[in-house]
Order: structure tokens, then C-alpha cells, then sequence
């Protein structure tokens, strides 16, 4: 690997945003392409990240810092990969359930898909099955995931899959599931095609679910 493709995923694990930038800019100024960046540099320090966070080296907050440096590093990168036209992972539509608020972990593995190469549509927080419908329509994504931190609004996950069914859309797409409370058992049992644990096991599934 080129030393400054090392030098940008270092950076990025170590969460320096401003210099992932300016090395984003150097590795252009040096003639490299951006799909090369992206994959080689960036991805392959957020790859670094999320093998240290499940093996638990990491935790919430550095990884956090990775993904706001793996931002700088797309602010640069982005517009070139738009124009270079870079084949994305997929496209992943992802939200926390309704009646459910919390983000962080959907934002986490948001963050480490987006690290990953997929393209995401995130719907937030508080999403009603029709809503998720709607946006698998729109969007047309390989994937979705849904988010649930309370044991309550878990079964809006079934709900979503069972609107998905009679709008004659759940072949259309693959399903990961993930959430504090949520299990692989649970996951199978409504009708999911996969579950992850973490966000760094989400892009892992999200992987081989778009193959
Ligand atoms: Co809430 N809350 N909370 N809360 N909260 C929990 C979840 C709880 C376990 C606390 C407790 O009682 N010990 C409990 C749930 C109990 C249960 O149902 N079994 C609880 C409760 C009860 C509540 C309220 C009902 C409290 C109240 O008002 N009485 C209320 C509900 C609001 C609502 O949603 N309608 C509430 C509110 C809140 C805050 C708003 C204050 C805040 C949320 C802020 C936010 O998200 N923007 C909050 C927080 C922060 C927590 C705790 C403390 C932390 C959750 C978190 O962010 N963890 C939590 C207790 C705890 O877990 N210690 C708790 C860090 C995050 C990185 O982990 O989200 O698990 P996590 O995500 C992981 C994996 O689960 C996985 O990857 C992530 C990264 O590795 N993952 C996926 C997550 N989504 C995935 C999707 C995937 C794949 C993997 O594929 C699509």
C-alpha cells in the first residue's frame, strides 16, 4: 500500500479528521484514484476500527471519533467518487423502530456501513412499518436494517417485515436486525434474514448479504 493510504487509515483509527483531509487531498494531488482512497485508505482504517471494537480494544466513543474522521475524509473524497462514478457496496436504508429513540447504536452502525462503502439512507428514529415501506419503494435499497433498544417496540420489527410482505416487497430486499434486547433467535423467529450484534459484525453481515 502507498505510504500515504497508510498514513490516511492510521489517522482515521486514530481519529484525526483534519489531517484524514488534507491526506485525502495529497493522495489526489499525488494522481491516485479516488475509488483507491476510499478503499485502501479509508476503508481499510475503519475496517481496523471495527475488528479493534469487537475485540473489544476499542470502545463507543474512539470509534465515534473514526467515523467523524472518516467523514472529513469523504467531504474530500465524495464529489470525485460521485463524478468517478465508484461502485458502492450497496444501498442500505436503516432506522430505529417505532415508538423507539435511541440512535447511538443505529448511528454507530450507520457510521461503520458508510466506513464500509455502503450508501445509507437513514430514517431516523421512531419509524413506523409503513414508513419503511414506503422508503424501500422509493429507494430501492439491497438492504434493511432496523434498530431496537427496548424490549417493547422489538415487535415493531415483525410488524415492518409483515407490512414489507403485503406490499409484495419483502423478496426485494434482505433485512438485518440489531439492538441491545434483540437476538439471532428473535431475528429468525420474525422473519429476518440476518442478525448482527455490533456495528462492526453489521457491516460483516451486510457484506454477505449483498453479494
Ligand atoms: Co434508554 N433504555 N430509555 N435512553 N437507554 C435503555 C435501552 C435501557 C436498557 C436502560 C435500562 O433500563 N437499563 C432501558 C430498556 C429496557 C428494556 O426495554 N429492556 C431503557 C429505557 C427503559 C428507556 C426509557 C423507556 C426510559 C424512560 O423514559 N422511562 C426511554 C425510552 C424512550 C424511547 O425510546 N421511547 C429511554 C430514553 C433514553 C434516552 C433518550 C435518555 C437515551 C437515548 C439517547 C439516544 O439514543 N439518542 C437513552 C440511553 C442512552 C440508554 C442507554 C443508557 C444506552 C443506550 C446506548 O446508546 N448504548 C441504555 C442502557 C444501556 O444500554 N446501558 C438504555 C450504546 C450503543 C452504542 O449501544 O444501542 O446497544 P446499542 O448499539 C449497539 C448494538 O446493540 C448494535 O450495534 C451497536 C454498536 O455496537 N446495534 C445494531 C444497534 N442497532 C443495530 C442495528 C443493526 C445491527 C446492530 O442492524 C440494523
Amino acid at each position: 500500500m502507498a505510504d500515504v493510504l497508510q498514513e490516511i487509515a492510521s489517522n482515521l483509527y486514530d481519529g484525526e479528521d483534519e489531517e484524514v483531509a488534507e491526506l485525502v487531498q495529497e493522495a489526489l494531488d499525488q494522481g491516485m484514484d479516488p475509488g483507491e482512497i476510499l478503499t485502501s485508505g479509508l476503508i481499510a482504517g475503519m475496517d481496523e476500527v471495527g475488528r479493534d471494537f469487537k475485540a473489544g480494544d476499542l470502545f463507543v466513543p474512539e470509534v465515534l471519533i473514526a467515523a467523524r474522521a472518516m467523514r472529513a475524509g469523504m467531504g474530500v473524497l465524495r464529489p470525485l467518487l460521485a463524478e468517478a462514478d465508484v461502485p458502492s457496496a450497496g444501498k442500505y436504508v436503516i432506522g430505529t423502530v417505532q415508538g423507539d429513540l435511541h440512535d447511538i447504536g443505529k448511528n454507530l452502525v450507520k457510521m461503520m456501513l458508510e466506513g464500509a462503502g455502503f450508501q445509507t439512507i437513514d430514517l431516523g428514529t421512531g419509524v413506523k412499518p409503513d414508513d419503511f415501506v414506503a422508503a424501500v419503494r422509493e429507494h430501492q435499497p439491497q438492504l434493511l436494517g432496523m434498530s431496537a433498544l427496548l424490549t417493547t417496540t422489538m415487535p415493531g420489527m415483525k410488524a415492518t417485515i409483515e407490512a414489507l410482505e403485503e406490499a409484495g416487497l419483502r423478496d426485494a430486499v434482505k433485512i438485518m436486525v440489531g439492538g441491545a434486547p434483540v437476538t439471532a433467535a428473535f431475528a429468525e423467529q420474525i422473519g429476518a434474514d440476518a442478525y448482527a450484534p455490533d456495528a462492526a459484525s453489521a457491516v460483516d453481515v451486510a457484506r454477505s448479504l449483498a453479494e
